[in-house]
């Protein structure tokens, strides 16, 4: 399943800095040793010669450099949602530890590097997406309508977590997800990968600007906010900053809710006699239907905050029992001609809301919010499919996944949507849940242990002087923001009640997955995290704006470090403790 698709109004940030004078002054320059009576060499000189020079005493077998490029100021660099103008800098691209593998190799971690020659002396590991096997584009992308890394002088990588969805791919094993039959290939997209990637890239700044990085920064969501927390918990003195948004630490527990999101969708189609289909998802809830949801949920819980503004600020407080009455009241009349909910579907919301459990009734993940994003597009997008675009991403993409990559011994499925919905429909939660927590050869650790990330003692990060911001959006249909905040609370008792200190979680009211939905999903979370690590001046709000496909363009918002939520204060809102105004 895609964990960090690019956020659709990325276009709308690419606008905002394209062409932009964003450089900071110069403050150091490409430099190599030379005698002193030699001219400096250029710095398209010096990238060059990193295709040489790069694999001196490199920190990882097998330092390959297949790019070193100076690329001039106005470089159009492609991204999947179009061109953007880049500053001067040095394009170096490779791969290491290269090997044959058990099945779908060779495999190879490949990287991307841009290092500006403006360089602000910091370094940006910008985390991947989905099942990753495609080197990100290293720009430093940092959120919609935010400026990425690269425009604001960090020396940037990105890495393909040590598989290539072209290469390594057999269709009758699930295509690119084949790596999950791979264990090596499987722990390096879960977290081995991501420690020699960090050393190549610290190796690199070293040969092509002569001197090491002073402050080493993370930016990721959804996967990449899964390694932003690998990186916490298993390289605790990597990074002085992470921000790992929606995180992925559950991945595989959060598989399984997708199965059962999709047995629950099913379960209403068969109600009215028909036999589920990937298309006929489609039609379990109507758009109009879905849509009730949302609209039932603010009813519930929208002022709850002081506000009836269409935004749901309450966090925690917006409960199923407090949501109930208002579903009920948009059960289906006899007769009724507009929207309204079949009593099928009533139930089926409020299990899926419930979250994955076994016939003992033990949780299995966890529960979703109620929230205002519920039901409206960006949810759609994975529990049903979009009436005009793509099948529910929680079968094309979540069924493949759990079978190949987060279940042990893992299953060989092909890619036929309709064998996926099969495949989920069959789906034993009490048979074939612990198999994500189970070993069997050639694997050596479960698929829990390789990718998730859900630790809850980060005294080492902490320790190091690790900051680490996680927002989470309150509507995300992938990753469940009450995990996260449920993992915060532990991290909080296990840290003497004093986690603020170092790890802050930031809920987005009404965002889906990364970004989208009734919300303030534009925000510059690099930006507060360079104060926090930089400055010293930790995040109490980060100010944050709705993007142009909301109700309200333009409309400004804190987002608060959990528990405190934003409550309306003088002429706006201002970030206060829930306890404080009951
Ligand atoms: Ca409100």
């Amino acid at each position: 399943m895609i964990k960090g698709r690019i956020p659709q109004n990325l276009r709308a940030a690419i606008a905002l800095f394209a062409g932009a004078a964003l450089f900071p002054a110069l403050l150091v320059t490409p430099q190599v040793s030379v005698a002193s009576d030699a001219p400096a060499p250029s710095p398209e000189t010096t990238c060059a010669a990193l295709a040489t020079s790069a694999a001196q005493g490199a920190p990882v077998q097998g330092l390959t450099i297949t790019t070193a490029q100076w690329q001039a100021a106005g470089t159009q660099v492609a991204t999947r949602e179009g061109p953007v103008s880049a500053p001067p800098h040095c394009l170096v691209e490779g791969y290491f530890a290269e090997r044959p593998g058990l099945i779908g190799g060779p495999y190879r971690i490949g990287f991307r590097m841009r290092l500006p020659q403006a360089w602000n002396g910091r370094y940006l590991f910008s985390g991947g997406g989905g099942s990753n096997g495609v080197v990100g584009d290293a720009l430093g992308f940092a959120g919609g309508g935010v400026t990425p890394g690269l425009m604001r002088g960090y020396a940037v990588i990105a890495q393909d977590s040590g598989h290539d969805n072209t290469r390594n791919n057999l269709p009758d094993h699930g295509g690119d997800l084949v790596f999950g039959h791979d264990p090596e290939a499987r722990r390096n997209y879960g977290f081995a990968s991501l420690k020699p990637a960090y050393d190549v890239g610290r190796h690199v700044i070293r040969a092509f600007y002569g001197r090491d990085s002073k402050t080493n920064l993370f930016w990721g969501c959804s996967k990449g906010g899964q390694e932003g927390m690998a990186f916490a918990q298993r390289y605790p003195e990597a990074f002085d900053g992470i921000f790992a948004m929606a995180p992925g630490f559950a991945l595989p527990r959060a598989a399984l809710a997708e199965a059962w999101d999709t047995q629950r969708f099913a379960a209403i189609l068969r109600a009215r006699g028909e036999n589920p289909t990937v298309p006929g998802l489609k039609t379990a809830l109507t758009p109009a239907q879905s849509a009730l949801l949302s609209e039932a949920t603010l009813a519930a819980c929208d002022k709850l905050d002081g506000a009836a503004d269409g935004m749901i600020n309450a966090i925690g407080q917006c409960s199923a029992a407090r949501v109930r009455p208002e579903l009920r009241k948009r059960l289906c009349a006899p007769g009724a001609t507009g929207a309204c909910l079949e009593p099928g579907q009533l139930s089926a919301i409020e299990r899926l809301m419930a979250g994955p459990h076994n016939r003992a009734g033990k949780p299995l993940y966890t529960s979703w919010p109620w929230d205002a994003g519920l039901g409206l597009p960006g949810w759609r997008l994975w529990t049903v499919g979009l009436d005009k675009g793509p099948p529910s991403l929680n079968v094309v993409l979540g069924a493949g996944s759990l079978a190949a990559v987060f279940t042990t011994p893992s299953t060989v499925l092909g890619a036929d949507p309709e064998k996926l919905l099969a495949w989920q429909l069959a789906f034993d939660f009490d048979r074939d849940a612990p198999r994500i927590y189970g070993v069997s050869a050639p694997f050596t650790e479960s698929a829990w242990f390789d990718v998730g990330m859900h630790a809850t003692d980060l005294s080492a990060f902490r320790a190091h002087g690790g900051k680490l911001i996680v927002p989470h959006g309150m509507s995300d249909p992938v990753f469940s923001a009450n995990d996260t905040i449920a993992w915060w609370n532990a991290v909080n008792r296990k840290a003497g009640g004093h986690a603020a200190d170092f790890v802050r979680v930031f809920p987005v009211p009404g965002m889906n997955h990364c970004a989208g939905g009734p919300a303030t999903d534009q925000f510059d979370g690099l930006g507060a995290l360079e104060s926090w690590v930089v400055d010293h001046k930790a995040p109490d709000a980060i100010p944050a704006k709705a993007g142009p496909a909301t109700p309200w363009p333009g409309r400004e918002r804190p987002l608060c470090p959990y528990p405190r939520q934003a409550m309306p204060a003088g002429a706006g809102f201002a970030c206060r403790n829930a306890a404080a105004r009951r």
